[in-house]
Protein backbone atom coordinates (compact mmCIF):
# COMPACT_ATOMS: atom_id res chain seq x y z
CA UNK A 1 0.00 0.00 0.00
CA UNK A 2 1.31 3.30 -0.83
CA UNK A 3 2.73 5.26 1.82
CA UNK A 4 1.67 8.96 2.91
CA UNK A 5 3.33 12.21 3.68
CA UNK A 6 2.28 15.36 5.35
CA UNK A 7 4.31 18.18 3.91
CA UNK A 8 4.17 21.63 5.83
CA UNK A 9 4.92 24.81 3.71
CA UNK A 10 4.49 22.38 0.29
CA UNK A 11 4.01 25.49 -1.68
CA UNK A 12 7.60 26.28 -2.71
CA UNK A 13 11.36 25.58 -1.80
CA UNK A 14 12.29 22.12 0.01
CA UNK A 15 7.92 20.90 0.59
CA UNK A 16 7.25 21.68 -3.04
CA UNK A 17 10.42 19.69 -4.22
CA UNK A 18 9.46 16.69 -1.56
CA UNK A 19 5.84 17.00 -3.31
CA UNK A 20 7.43 16.08 -6.55
CA UNK A 21 9.53 13.64 -5.40
CA UNK A 22 7.64 11.75 -3.04
CA UNK A 23 4.66 11.50 -6.02
CA UNK A 24 7.10 10.32 -8.89
CA UNK A 25 8.07 7.59 -6.03
CA UNK A 26 4.55 6.32 -5.91
CA UNK A 27 3.94 8.25 -2.33
CA UNK A 28 0.27 10.03 -1.32
CA UNK A 29 0.33 13.46 -0.35
CA UNK A 30 -1.35 15.52 2.22
CA UNK A 31 -0.06 19.32 1.30
CA UNK A 32 -0.60 22.26 3.46
CA UNK A 33 -0.02 25.98 3.07
CA UNK A 34 -1.03 29.19 3.85
CA UNK A 35 -1.56 29.75 -0.26
CA UNK A 36 -4.48 28.20 -1.58
CA UNK A 37 -3.79 28.59 -5.14
CA UNK A 38 -0.36 26.91 -5.22
CA UNK A 39 -1.77 23.83 -3.07
CA UNK A 40 -4.55 23.67 -6.24
CA UNK A 41 -1.88 23.95 -9.04
CA UNK A 42 0.43 21.33 -6.96
CA UNK A 43 -2.75 19.04 -6.87
CA UNK A 44 -3.40 19.75 -10.54
CA UNK A 45 0.22 18.69 -11.56
CA UNK A 46 0.53 15.88 -9.28
CA UNK A 47 -2.86 14.40 -9.76
CA UNK A 48 -3.88 11.04 -7.97
CA UNK A 49 -0.89 11.34 -5.64
CA UNK A 50 -2.30 14.17 -4.03
CA UNK A 51 -4.54 13.26 -1.31
CA UNK A 52 -5.76 16.19 0.49
CA UNK A 53 -4.66 19.44 -0.03
CA UNK A 54 -5.34 21.74 2.99
CA UNK A 55 -4.70 25.35 3.50
CA UNK A 56 -3.41 25.84 6.94
CA UNK A 57 -1.47 28.37 9.26
CA UNK A 58 0.45 26.55 11.21
CA UNK A 59 0.90 29.40 13.52
CA UNK A 60 -3.08 28.89 14.38
CA UNK A 61 -3.37 26.15 16.98
CA UNK A 62 -6.91 25.83 16.64
CA UNK A 63 -6.77 25.40 12.99
CA UNK A 64 -3.92 22.67 13.42
CA UNK A 65 -5.32 20.23 15.74
CA UNK A 66 -8.85 21.13 14.06
CA UNK A 67 -7.67 20.10 10.52
CA UNK A 68 -4.22 17.82 11.50
CA UNK A 69 -5.57 16.19 14.55
CA UNK A 70 -8.10 13.85 12.89
CA UNK A 71 -5.51 12.24 10.45
CA UNK A 72 -4.50 9.02 11.27
CA UNK A 73 -2.83 7.39 8.66
CA UNK A 74 0.36 9.70 8.42
CA UNK A 75 3.67 7.47 7.72
CA UNK A 76 5.89 10.40 7.36
CA UNK A 77 4.81 14.11 8.75
CA UNK A 78 7.73 16.75 7.20
CA UNK A 79 7.66 19.91 9.19
CA UNK A 80 9.11 21.91 6.66
CA UNK A 81 7.06 25.66 7.05
CA UNK A 82 9.57 27.98 8.14
CA UNK A 83 11.26 31.33 7.76
CA UNK A 84 14.03 33.83 8.49
CA UNK A 85 12.69 37.52 8.41
CA UNK A 86 15.26 40.13 8.39
CA UNK A 87 19.48 39.96 9.06
CA UNK A 88 19.71 43.52 11.36
CA UNK A 89 21.39 43.02 14.85
CA UNK A 90 19.44 42.36 17.99
CA UNK A 91 19.04 45.56 18.84
CA UNK A 92 17.81 46.64 15.57
CA UNK A 93 15.66 44.19 14.58
CA UNK A 94 11.67 44.58 14.33
CA UNK A 95 10.36 42.86 17.17
CA UNK A 96 7.65 41.57 14.80
CA UNK A 97 9.48 39.70 12.91
CA UNK A 98 11.37 37.77 16.01
CA UNK A 99 7.91 36.53 17.11
CA UNK A 100 6.36 35.91 13.71
CA UNK A 101 9.56 33.37 13.42
CA UNK A 102 8.79 31.91 17.18
CA UNK A 103 5.38 31.79 16.10
CA UNK A 104 6.12 29.78 12.99
CA UNK A 105 9.54 28.00 13.12
CA UNK A 106 8.71 26.79 17.40
CA UNK A 107 5.21 27.54 17.85
CA UNK A 108 3.96 25.93 14.51
CA UNK A 109 6.51 22.97 14.44
CA UNK A 110 4.91 21.75 18.18
CA UNK A 111 1.15 22.03 17.12
CA UNK A 112 1.90 20.21 14.14
CA UNK A 113 3.77 17.41 15.84
CA UNK A 114 1.49 17.25 18.84
CA UNK A 115 -1.62 17.05 15.98
CA UNK A 116 -0.18 14.10 14.53
CA UNK A 117 1.95 12.52 17.06
CA UNK A 118 -0.62 10.23 19.07
CA UNK A 119 -1.54 8.56 16.06
CA UNK A 120 1.84 7.93 14.51
CA UNK A 121 2.25 6.12 18.48
CA UNK A 122 -1.17 4.40 18.56
CA UNK A 123 -0.32 3.48 15.42
CA UNK A 124 3.36 2.46 16.56
CA UNK A 125 4.50 3.35 13.31
CA UNK A 126 5.55 6.66 11.49
CA UNK A 127 8.32 9.45 11.31
CA UNK A 128 8.82 12.93 12.16
CA UNK A 129 11.53 14.53 9.92
CA UNK A 130 12.02 17.93 11.21
CA UNK A 131 13.71 20.71 9.04
CA UNK A 132 15.87 22.24 10.98
CA UNK A 133 18.70 24.19 10.10
CA UNK A 134 22.84 24.65 9.86
CA UNK A 135 21.94 28.63 11.78
CA UNK A 136 20.62 26.18 14.70
CA UNK A 137 24.03 24.86 15.50
CA UNK A 138 26.30 27.89 13.67
CA UNK A 139 25.90 31.42 14.78
CA UNK A 140 26.30 34.28 12.22
CA UNK A 141 25.27 37.92 12.57
CA UNK A 142 22.08 38.68 12.12
CA UNK A 143 21.40 34.52 12.59
CA UNK A 144 20.13 35.64 16.31
CA UNK A 145 16.09 34.15 16.76
CA UNK A 146 16.09 32.64 13.47
CA UNK A 147 19.10 30.54 15.09
CA UNK A 148 17.32 30.18 18.06
CA UNK A 149 14.57 29.02 16.61
CA UNK A 150 16.29 25.98 14.41
CA UNK A 151 18.18 25.20 18.03
CA UNK A 152 14.70 24.89 19.01
CA UNK A 153 14.13 22.33 16.23
CA UNK A 154 17.65 20.26 16.87
CA UNK A 155 16.43 20.12 20.41
CA UNK A 156 12.92 18.81 20.35
CA UNK A 157 13.88 16.48 17.31
CA UNK A 158 16.51 14.79 20.49
CA UNK A 159 14.00 14.79 23.40
CA UNK A 160 11.09 13.75 21.13
CA UNK A 161 13.47 10.45 20.60
CA UNK A 162 14.17 10.10 24.49
CA UNK A 163 10.29 10.42 24.51
CA UNK A 164 9.74 7.62 21.77
CA UNK A 165 12.21 5.25 23.17
CA UNK A 166 10.17 2.22 22.82
CA UNK A 167 7.67 3.00 20.20
CA UNK A 168 8.74 2.58 16.58
CA UNK A 169 7.72 5.96 15.73
CA UNK A 170 10.93 7.62 13.90
CA UNK A 171 12.29 10.95 14.38
CA UNK A 172 14.78 13.14 12.49
CA UNK A 173 16.20 16.58 12.73
CA UNK A 174 17.40 18.02 8.44
CA UNK A 175 19.59 20.97 9.20
CA UNK A 176 20.58 22.21 5.87
CA UNK A 177 23.08 25.16 4.82
CA UNK A 178 22.37 27.68 2.21
CA UNK A 179 20.12 26.95 -0.22
CA UNK A 180 18.56 28.55 -3.39
CA UNK A 181 14.68 28.93 -2.97
CA UNK A 182 11.99 31.51 -2.03
CA UNK A 183 13.69 31.70 1.40
CA UNK A 184 16.20 34.65 1.13
CA UNK A 185 13.08 36.56 -0.79
CA UNK A 186 11.22 36.32 2.35
CA UNK A 187 14.06 37.01 4.87
CA UNK A 188 14.60 40.40 2.88
CA UNK A 189 10.53 41.18 2.47
CA UNK A 190 10.44 41.25 -0.99
CA UNK A 191 14.25 42.74 -2.27
CA UNK A 192 15.08 40.30 -4.53
CA UNK A 193 18.11 42.01 -5.68
CA UNK A 194 19.20 41.43 -1.26
CA UNK A 195 17.76 37.86 -2.11
CA UNK A 196 20.21 37.26 -4.97
CA UNK A 197 23.32 38.08 -3.67
CA UNK A 198 23.02 35.66 -0.99
CA UNK A 199 23.76 33.27 -3.86
CA UNK A 200 25.37 34.82 -6.36
CA UNK A 201 28.70 33.64 -7.33
CA UNK A 202 28.28 30.70 -5.43
CA UNK A 203 27.16 27.02 -6.44
CA UNK A 204 24.19 26.69 -3.11
CA UNK A 205 21.96 23.46 -2.37
CA UNK A 206 18.46 23.40 -4.43
CA UNK A 207 15.45 22.50 -3.32
CA UNK A 208 15.78 19.04 -5.23
CA UNK A 209 18.67 18.27 -3.79
CA UNK A 210 16.72 18.26 0.20
CA UNK A 211 14.08 15.97 -1.52
CA UNK A 212 16.27 13.26 -2.28
CA UNK A 213 18.23 13.50 1.30
CA UNK A 214 14.28 13.77 3.09
CA UNK A 215 13.34 10.57 0.82
CA UNK A 216 16.17 8.84 1.43
CA UNK A 217 15.77 9.57 5.38
CA UNK A 218 12.12 8.46 5.19
CA UNK A 219 13.15 4.79 3.50
CA UNK A 220 15.65 3.35 5.52
CA UNK A 221 14.04 0.12 6.99
CA UNK A 222 12.30 0.71 10.22
CA UNK A 223 14.79 0.07 12.90
CA UNK A 224 17.07 2.65 11.98
CA UNK A 225 16.65 6.18 13.10
CA UNK A 226 18.63 8.88 11.02
CA UNK A 227 18.81 11.11 14.12
CA UNK A 228 20.69 13.94 12.40
CA UNK A 229 21.51 15.02 8.46
CA UNK A 230 23.65 18.42 8.00
CA UNK A 231 23.84 19.71 4.41
CA UNK A 232 26.12 22.41 3.12
CA UNK A 233 26.84 23.45 -0.18
CA UNK A 234 30.81 23.10 -1.11
CA UNK A 235 30.61 25.92 -1.42
CA UNK A 236 30.13 26.79 2.36
CA UNK A 237 32.18 26.46 5.43
CA UNK A 238 32.70 28.43 8.41
CA UNK A 239 34.59 30.92 9.15
CA UNK A 240 37.00 31.71 12.07
CA UNK A 241 35.66 32.96 15.46
CA UNK A 242 35.60 36.54 15.20
CA UNK A 243 37.64 38.97 17.46
CA UNK A 244 37.59 43.23 17.74
CA UNK A 245 40.49 44.58 17.46
CA UNK A 246 41.13 47.97 18.95
CA UNK A 247 42.86 50.01 16.29
CA UNK A 248 46.35 51.82 17.33
P1 LIG B 1 10.50 28.89 1.04
O1 LIG B 1 10.27 30.30 1.45
O2 LIG B 1 10.78 28.60 -0.39
O3 LIG B 1 9.28 27.98 1.52
C1 LIG B 1 8.75 28.12 2.82
C2 LIG B 1 7.45 27.38 2.93
O4 LIG B 1 6.96 27.54 4.27
C3 LIG B 1 6.38 27.89 1.99
O5 LIG B 1 5.72 26.81 1.40
C4 LIG B 1 5.43 28.65 2.91
O6 LIG B 1 4.08 28.48 2.44
C5 LIG B 1 5.59 27.89 4.22
N1 LIG B 1 5.21 28.70 5.38
C6 LIG B 1 5.80 29.80 5.86
N2 LIG B 1 5.10 30.29 6.89
C7 LIG B 1 4.02 29.47 7.07
C8 LIG B 1 2.93 29.44 7.97
N3 LIG B 1 2.76 30.37 8.91
N4 LIG B 1 2.03 28.44 7.86
C9 LIG B 1 2.17 27.50 6.90
N5 LIG B 1 3.17 27.47 6.02
C10 LIG B 1 4.09 28.46 6.10
O7 LIG B 1 11.73 28.40 1.95
P2 LIG B 1 12.52 27.00 2.03
O8 LIG B 1 11.85 25.97 1.22
O9 LIG B 1 13.93 27.29 1.79
O10 LIG B 1 12.35 26.71 3.58
C11 LIG B 1 11.71 25.56 4.10
C12 LIG B 1 12.27 25.28 5.47
O11 LIG B 1 13.68 25.06 5.38
C13 LIG B 1 12.11 26.41 6.48
O12 LIG B 1 11.81 25.86 7.73
C14 LIG B 1 13.50 27.07 6.50
O13 LIG B 1 13.75 27.71 7.72
C15 LIG B 1 14.38 25.86 6.30
N6 LIG B 1 15.71 26.08 5.80
C16 LIG B 1 15.94 26.77 4.63
C17 LIG B 1 17.23 26.92 4.16
C18 LIG B 1 17.54 27.71 2.94
O14 LIG B 1 18.71 28.17 2.81
N7 LIG B 1 16.64 27.88 2.01
C19 LIG B 1 18.36 26.29 4.85
C20 LIG B 1 18.00 25.61 6.06
C21 LIG B 1 16.73 25.48 6.49
P3 LIG B 1 2.96 29.61 2.43
O15 LIG B 1 3.66 30.94 2.29
O16 LIG B 1 2.09 29.26 1.27
O17 LIG B 1 2.27 29.44 3.72
C1 LIG C 1 18.91 28.85 6.36
C2 LIG C 1 20.40 28.80 6.32
O1 LIG C 1 22.50 30.14 6.81
O2 LIG C 1 20.66 31.30 5.73
O3 LIG C 1 18.43 28.17 7.44
O4 LIG C 1 20.51 30.72 8.04
S1 LIG C 1 21.04 30.31 6.74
Amino acid sequence: MAKTILITGATAGFGKACAEYFAEQGWQLILTGRRTGRLEQLKEQLGDAVQQIITLDVRDRDQVFEKLGSLSNIDVLLNNAGLALGLEPSWEVDINDWETMVDTNIKGLMYCIRAVLPAMVTRNSGHVINIGSTAGSWPYPGGNVYGGTKAFVQQLSRNLRADLLGSKVRVTNLAPGMAESEFSNVRFKGDDAAADKVYAGADPLIPEDIAEIVYWIANRPAHININAIEVMPVDQAWGPLAVHRVKG
